[in-house]
């Protein structure tokens, strides 16, 4: 039963109890859930990044009524990358927008959608955030998971610095059956919230853990097996090994499910078009690492090199990636760079 339905059981209970008889108050009742405001405060996350966290999940709260609600189909435009977009990725794309200008905490902010920074410098503004606003969009017309990813960094200089350099917290929202907001704050762990019925995150895990080996695998862009021999050899250990196939072509619901099962392995390797691959390192790969290394499990890009090393050079870089278990990442990373 997760916090949710529990939710609601106490809060029919608290009535029944306290209206119609003096029943004690049983234990569960003292523990209502924690909204993820109220966690973060208890896990002395500076007010600030917990302010801008405040307004990520706001704009989540209305790109998840925008999926539900909104056209699907596509609007005729391309983003910065050359990519066909759909109605709700321009959508989504201006809803965080919008909520981070209400912050006044950020100088500019980075999007998937737009080719360069938008300088959105309020009075208090110094926070660099980079995000997708909405991955997965071709995915929408099928119905399928897809989600939001964000990253936080302490100032906009992020260029020709390793990736890591004054990250503070990163996270990512799953629009599925249940909608789920993932944070990591650095050295304070990584832990689920999901949307209740009256619009509140609360608390479903804390402090989730990625075990170091698994039995699934989500190999991304199998183009590269048929041009990579390595990419064949590790698909093919993971066939032979009979790991269990996880794969849904949205990044968020497919990490979402390694965290979720407390295992797994996930790859986007190059290929002989996309020599740095299809990923993102600001918008994608990078938050998804810090999210997975505060779990305990590990990010690489195919030549061994640790994700959050890595140097920015351009707001749109791609990098290929190896995500997941860690001694499973970096023994198939072994495997991609012997
Ligand atoms: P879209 O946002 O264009 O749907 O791409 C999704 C994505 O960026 C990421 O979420 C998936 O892991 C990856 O692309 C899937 O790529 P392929 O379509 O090449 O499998």
């Amino acid at each position: 039963m997760t916090l949710n339905n529990r939710f609601y059981q106490e809060k029919c209970y608290k009535d029944f109890s306290t209206s119609y008889f003096s029943l004690p108050t049983p234990y569960f009742l003292m523990s209502a859930p924690l909204s993820f405001n109220h966690f973060l405060r208890e896990r002395g996350v500076d007010s600030n990044v917990r302010s801008l966290l405040y307004h990520l999940a706001r704009g989540v709260k209305y790109i998840n009524f925008s999926i539900r609600a909104g056209n699907t189909g596509k609007v005729g435009s391309e983003n910065s990358s050359g990519e066909e977009q759909v109605a709700l990725d321009v959508l989504a794309d201006q809803l965080i927008l919008d909520e981070l200008r209400k912050s006044e905490l950020c100088d500019c902010v980075a999007s998937e959608e737009q080719v360069a920074c938008t300088d959105v410098s309020g009075p208090r503004g110094k926070y660099f955030v980079a995000y997708d606003p909405l991955d997965g969009s071709s995915l929408i017309d099928t119905n399928l998971a897809v989600g939001s990813i964000f990253g936080i960094w302490e100032n906009s200089e992020v260029l020709e610095k390793p990736v890591e350099n004054g990250m503070l917290a990163a996270c990512f929202a799953v629009y599925g059956p249940r909608i789920t907001f993932v944070i990591s704050i650095k050295g304070k762990g990584t832990h689920e919230f999901e949307l209740n019925d009256v619009g509140e995150f609360i608390l479903t895990e804390a402090d989730i853990t990625v075990a170091p080996e698994t039995k699934y695998f989500a190999p991304g862009n199998l183009r590269a097996y048929a041009q990579d021999p390595k990419y064949k050899a590790v698909t093919d250990f993971w066939l032979a090994e009979q790991r269990k196939l996880r794969y849904s072509g949205g990044m968020v619901p497919d990490l979402n499910h390694i965290l979720a099962k407390g295992n797994g392995i996930f790859s986007y390797p190059a290929d002989n078009e996309n020599t740095n691959g299809k990923l993102r390192l600001l918008f994608e790969c990078a938050p998804m690492a810090f999210v997975f290394e505060e779990a305990g499990g590990a990010a690489l890009n195919q030549a061994g090199g640790r994700i959050l090393d890595t140097i920015v050079t351009d707001y749109h870089q791609r990098t290929p990636i190896f995500i997941g278990s860690k001694k499973e990442v970096e023994d198939i990373v072994q495997m991609m760079s012997s």
